[in-house]
């Protein structure tokens, strides 16, 4: 592996799927806020999940908002990424429907985005190879998937690494193994420029609260209790959202051509842990906390091998402790923000999800 070389140079154009988005959009502000040249358009279909005020910061700076370019669409229409993929670089792919709970009632809309969609993007990154090969662009554009670490499937022990088989448990991981699968085959079959990133459970600002810790820190906020799966000792490997972005970016310059890279968090924690964590920086008490029925098919452990990415010259700069007092710290700061995502739609996924369970809910 070589970390020094820079596979699109150095102020390239990209196109970016999913940038309104919790880690998209995250990834958007930290780009263009390192001001140095690297022009960006974001493609986003803006689901319930997707929101125009993730961008502001970057909108409302006009040296920024002079590289942004913002497109509403939806990855599944050829006829909006065609020409978006044309004028592109690199094309990083975060649009999805990222929460296992809605892939569990509804798992349609994850099939469409997260294996149309993707087949979508990269018979147009395809093309445009193959305009270069011709000479008609200079270069061939590099295609990133954004993968999880969900699509190892539940992992009683030891640390996942990037070769071991494939063994999603939820029609969310199921659907992001097979845009994966999709992506290499490209690779393999025309030699298209995939790499692929299978990124930690990411937590930190602007996440939207149906996860869980924004879910647990905005009901502990207004008192609400707060619905703990089965018996809280599943475990996952948090990672800070502006490392989970910076890792992507390190990946997107330096990776080589048809790898995968895990993007560990190194916050190996279960999730009583985690929801002690947000009650104590808020000051709550653990009664708020109520043990309900299990996630169908619930995963106990996801934990990744990082060797890997180290290899690449990356590490985290975030520790989880910072993390997540930052994070508490920024849903209290920010009330109007999450407050707006938990309208319209809201509460009736709220009830579809919770009310049973919570009205037979106990002590945690
Ligand atoms: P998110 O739900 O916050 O954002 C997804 C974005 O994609 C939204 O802006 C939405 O409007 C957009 N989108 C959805 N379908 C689209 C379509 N068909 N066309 C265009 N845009 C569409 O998700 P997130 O948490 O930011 O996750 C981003 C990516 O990272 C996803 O691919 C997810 O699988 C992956 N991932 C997430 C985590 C995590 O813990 N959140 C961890 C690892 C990997
Ligand atoms: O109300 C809840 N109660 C609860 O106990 C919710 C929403 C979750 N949980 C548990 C389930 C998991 O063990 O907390 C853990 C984390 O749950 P989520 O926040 O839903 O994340 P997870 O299912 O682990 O998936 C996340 O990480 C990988 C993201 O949502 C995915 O997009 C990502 O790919």
């Amino acid at each position: 592996m070589n970390a020094a070389r820079d596979r699109i140079g150095s102020t390239p154009r990209l196109l970016v799927t999913g940038g309104a988005g919790f880690i998209g959009s995250a990834y958007v502000r930290d780009v263009l806020g390192r001001r140095d040249g690297t022009r960006i358009t974001v493609l986003d279909k803006l689901t319930y999940a997707g929101r125009r005020a993730n961008l502001a910061l970057a909108e409302d700076d006009p040296e920024q908002a002079a590289r942004l370019r913002f497109v509403h669409g939806d990855i599944v229409d050829p006829t909006v990424v065609d020409p978006l993929v044309a004028e592109a670089d690199a094309v990083l792919n975060f649009a999805a429907e990222s929460h296992v709970d809605r892939s569990i009632l509804d798992p349609e809309a994850f099939l469409s985005t997260g294996v149309i969609g993707v087949h979508v993007l990269l018979e147009a990154v395809r093309r445009e190879a193959d305009r270069a090969t011709s000479g008609a662009r200079s270069s061939a554009p590099r295609f990133l998937q954004v993968s999880t670490d969900e699509v190892y499937g539940s992992v009683h022990e030891g640390w996942s690494r990037e070769s071991d088989a494939l063994a999603p448990r939820s029609p969310y991981s199921a659907a992001k193994a097979a845009g994966e699968l999709l992506a290499m085959s490209y690779h393999a079959t025309y030699g298209t420029d995939v790499v692929i990133t299978r990124g930690s459970n990411t937590y930190g600002p602007y996440q939207y609260p149906e996860k869980l810790i924004p879910l647990f820190i905005t009901n502990a906020i207004d008192d609400q209790p707060l619905p703990l799966y089965g018996d809280g000792l599943q475990e996952r490997d948090w990672l800070h959202v502006s490392d989970h972005a910076k890792a992507i970016d390190h990946v997107l310059h330096h990776g080589d051509p048809g790898e995968v890279y895990n993007l560990p968090g190194e916050a190996q924690l279960t999730n009583r842990a985690v929801v002690a964590a947000i009650l104590e920086r808020l000051g709550k008490p653990w009664s708020l906390v109520r043990t309900v029925e299990d996630r169908p098919g619930h995963d106990r452990r996801y934990a990744l091998d990082g060797t890997r990415l180290a290899g690449l010259g990356w590490r985290n700069l975030t520790d989880f402790a910072t993390g997540i007092a930052e994070t508490v710290d920024w849903f209290r700061d920010n009330d109007a923000w999450w407050r707006e995502a938990r309208s319209g739609a809201w509460d009736d996924y709220y009830r579809r999800q919770y009310s049973a369970r919570l009205a037979a809910s106990r002590e945690a």
